[in-house]
């Protein structure tokens, strides 16, 4: 059983080569909500998307985003009737969101909903959402608070940042099963996504940091920094803000407290000692995903970064 935490679209693409390398009905996604938001009066939950598509076959290479080919003709239109149209929705994308709308209206929770639409879609990995309760990641700026989407898509993230919280998440609870991933899985892998806004709303939700303190599965995550640099989004800048160093160590040090093994790019090699001066081994490969082959290395390699379970439960160390 392989179980990952996953956020944004660089996450996506590192799904694909988990399910690629392993059998996907093994595989458990456990998925950040803390970029969800209401458009157009959908509830649209970009990141379960991402994943769901990313599985299905039908993810646009070319955006990371949204579905592959897609038409924009519902969003022509509703420009022309003066509604909102910075955050664009695709035409077959539309479809997810009114589905997901629908069976969250007739009672089922995102948890219900997302496997539903996995089912209608063929998919045999399990995708979870880390929490049925909402979540929303918050983001601090000079002019007061934006919302994930408002910040990343609006502003196109050229904003300073003073803090990001996530609210809700003090009251939410994790989504069933997801415990039970993290508790009873060979391994917990954490994608190469933003530490701050794409895993730390999962890790904010009450019971899953302890399960992945406790949990005698080995951690691996992988870096989202290549070269002291974020493959895509803003993931240095919000490191910062948050005080962790902008490198692959920072990596390190916002998981310290749970993770084994950090799976780093060769061109980040000569910052290796200081994470494994935190205790944390590195494992150094390529990990620019640029095409379905380097995905599927990407996963084996870190497969096999993490082949035993952990002698014992980590102690939750202060962080
Ligand atoms: N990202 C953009 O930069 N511009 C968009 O218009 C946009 C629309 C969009 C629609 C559906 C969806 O699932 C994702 C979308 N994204 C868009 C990406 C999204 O903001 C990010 O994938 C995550 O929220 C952050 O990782």
């Amino acid at each position: 059983m392989i179980t990952i935490l996953t956020g944004g679209t660089g996450g996506a693409k590192f799904v694909q080569g988990v399910v690629a390398a392993v059998p996907p009905a093994d595989v458990t996604v456990i998925v950040n909500t803390g970029d969800d938001l209401t458009w157009w009066g959908l509830h649209v939950s970009p990141d379960l998307d991402s994943v769901a598509y990313a599985l299905a076959g039908l993810l646009c290479r070319e955006r990371g985003w949204g579905v592959e080919g897609d038409t924009f003709e519902c969003l022509a239109r509703m420009q022309r009737l003066g509604a909102q149209s910075w955050f664009q929705l695709g035409d077959r994308d539309l479809a997810t969101h009114l589905r997901r709308t629908q069976l969250l209206a007739s009672g089922r929770t995102l948890t219900e909903a997302t496997a539903e639409i996995a089912r209608s879609l063929h998919i045999s990995a399990r995708i979870l959402p880390m929490s049925n309760d909402r979540v929303e990641t918050r983001i601090v700026t000079d002019t007061g608070e934006l919302s994930f989407q408002e910040y990343f898509v609006r502003e196109r993230y050229r904003v300073p940042v003073h803090g990001v919280h996530f609210s809700g998440a003090a009251g939410a609870r994790p989504a069933p099963g997801v415990l039970d991933a993290l508790r009873h899985t060979d391994a917990v892998l954490i994608a190469p996504s933003n530490p701050v806004t794409s895993i730390g709303p999962i890790l904010a939700v009450p019971g899953i940091r302890a399960a992945l303190c406790e949990t005698h599965a080995r951690v691996a995550a992988i870096s989202p920094i290549v070269g002291g640099a974020a493959v895509s989004g803003p993931a240095v800048e919000l490191m910062r803000m948050r005080g962790l160093t902008t490198s692959i160590a920072g990596v390190a040090e916002a998981y310290r407290d749970f993770l084994d093994v950090l799976i780093a790019d060769q061109r980040d090699a000569a910052t290796a000692p200081a994470v494994e001066q935190l205790g944390i081994s590195v494992c150094l490969t390529n990990t620019m995903m640029d095409s379905d082959h380097a995905k599927l290395a990407l996963a084996q390699a870190t497969l096999e970064a993490v082949p035993q379970r952990r002698q014992r439960a980590k102690v939750n160390s202060a962080r």
